[in-house]
């Protein structure tokens, strides 16, 4: 029997990611107050007119009455968001343990935790566990509100458990995952000690997606080396069941970009920086503070420009805007005393009593402040160790239609894939190279900063994070009607 569609332009899209994209304020027993962060999946999903985008997820504060489970309920109800609530224990062995410990980790190319051993395999056995209880939890939530005809899309590492659960519940259930972070090569994968759990139940979804076609290629052969499946140029085959595998580079909403540089408040802030700057080159990191991001490599990189360029010293700034997360993870605060640092030293050490080399802002900016930073900006540095794309890089091309800066972007970036041609590629973890690249980037004509801006512009502008969430969806419904269609034939 086949289910009857809903007609397109109304179809309903569940979004199940770990985070709601809304923060949330207890101000009384049964009152709360919520801010819709405005991240680039929420403005995506928000353009995208063809479907109706409900989120499931947690609302990142812990509720363990009723009362205040309801509460929230309800007002998040108003913004289209249903909470997954999930206690402290939970929380701290799925999201601080499994996800953020070991996936995340593991997936930039960093390893799994190397402390002592047993240890490792207690903590390791009981973080997994906790981790397939919550992936359930969002699962109970997703079908108690699932209708026939809607799509689901999962995202990222924390839900890697999700699409199985979701089969087993209703192997009719469109289901999608997109993951946010690379997939590493296969034989770092391998040394997980969950990995073929978490890989056959990824495969039980319709359509599995990834920012490059790198990554997809190693999802594929983890796939046929550690399950022994076989891989085919459309995806995953199991008993002649196809999961179809595919690159979804994901982009921004660069219009928002754009039109913000008109505003009057962005416009006047530009001229306080040009004002505050003048006479210098300003370079522009922008980043959370994670390891991934090689912030210290990226500091220690424009050291090593100041030393073997003299004339440059009071005539270049870069300003390190680096936003804490994880902050009681110890690793993060490792690397957090590790930038001051080496700040401290390098302002000591190139410093005048006037102007500092290098401005480190420990904060979030709001967007308007972002964006006048962003149209400032002469040289940007994005030297990420890994990363899954970086949007950073696609803001900062967005906001450069008047100056036309140069990106200094690392190859381990994804994005180095579709700006790669305008920017100036380098290894991260070679400091010389990044450090002559600075001097490419200050020391470049009109001519050849136009020709590249040019290209990137381009790409920013034409391959936005609309066009990225309508092409998976428009994807993941073809894929259930091939496969009804197999099973109707
Ligand atoms: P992130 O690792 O968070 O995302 P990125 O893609 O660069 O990395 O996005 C960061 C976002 O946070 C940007 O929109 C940026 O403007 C904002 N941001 C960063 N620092 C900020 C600051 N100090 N103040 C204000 N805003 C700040 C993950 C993956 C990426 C992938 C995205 C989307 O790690 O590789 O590109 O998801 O899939």
């Amino acid at each position: 029997e086949r289910q009857e569609a809903r007609p397109y332009n109304r179809q309903r899209l569940l979004v199940v990611a770990n985070r709601l994209p809304v923060s949330a304020v207890r101000r009384g027993e049964d009152s709360w107050s919520l801010e819709i962060s405005a991240g680039g999946l929420v403005s995506a999903l928000l353009g995208v007119k063809e479907f109706e985008a409900r989120w499931i997820g947690w609302a990142g504060v812990n509720v363990p009455d009723e009362v205040g489970q309801k509460a929230l309920s309800k007002a998040l109800a108003e913004k289209r968001c249903i909470p997954v609530f999930l206690d402290e224990e939970i929380v701290h062995q799925y999201y601080n343990g499994y996800c953020n410990n070991i996936l995340w980790p593991l997936f930039h190319y960093l390893g799994l935790p190397q402390e002592d051993r047993l240890a490792t395999t207690r903590s390791f056995q009981s973080q997994f566990a906790a981790y397939k209880k919550a992936n359930q939890m969002f699962a109970d939530v997703v079908n108690e509100h699932y209708e026939e005809g809607d799509v689901v899309w999962c995202h990222d590492y924390h839900l890697m458990f999700l699409p199985k659960c979701l089969k087993e519940y209703n192997s009719k259930m469109k289901v999608g995952w997109f993951l946010h972070t690379p997939f590493p090569s296969s034989e770092i994968h391998r040394t997980l000690p969950s990995r073929s759990e978490l890989l056959r139940s990824v495969l039980a979804a319709d359509l599995v997606g990834f920012h490059t076609y790198d990554y997809a290629r190693h999802f594929v052969s983890a796939c046929t080396r550690i399950l022994g499946l076989e891989g085919t140029p459309e995806g995953v085959e199991d008993q002649g069941r196809l999961t179809r595998v595919a690159a979804f580079p994901i982009g921004i909403d660069s219009e928002r970009f754009i039109r913000a540089l008109e505003v009057p408040d962005v416009i006047q802030h530009m001229k306080e920086l040009k004002e505050r700057f003048a006479g210098r080159k300003v370079m522009l990191g922008v980043d959370r503070l994670d390891m991934i991001k090689g912030i210290p490599q990226k500091i220690l990189a424009f050291e090593k420009f100041l030393e073997e360029n003299a004339s440059w010293r009071d005539k270049v700034v870069l300003l390190q805007i680096a936003v804490p997360t994880r902050t009681d993870v110890p690793e993060y605060q490792k690397l957090t005393s590790q930038v001051h640092e080496i700040v401290g030293r390098i302002n000591g050490r190139f410093g005048t009593l006037t102007a500092v080399p290098i401005h480190h802002l420990d904060r979030s900016l709001d967007f308007y402040a972002l964006c006048a930073l962003y149209a400032v900006t002469d040289v940007a540095l994005v030297t990420s160790l890994r990363d899954g794309m970086n949007l950073v890089s696609y803001e900062f091309v967005a906001c450069q239609e008047a100056k036309k800066g140069v990106l200094i972007l690392s190859e381990f970036a994804g994005a180095a894939q579709s700006l790669g041609a305008g920017a100036i590629l380098v290894n991260p973890w070679n400091i010389t190279e990044v450090a002559a690249s600075i001097g490419q980037a200050l020391n470049m004509t009109a001519e050849e900063r136009e020709k590249r801006h040019r290209h990137n512009f381009h790409h920013v502008k034409t391959h936005t994070a609309q066009e990225w969430a309508e092409t998976f969806v428009s994807e993941l419904n073809d894929t259930v009607i091939e496969a009804q269609l197999r099973i109707s034939k």
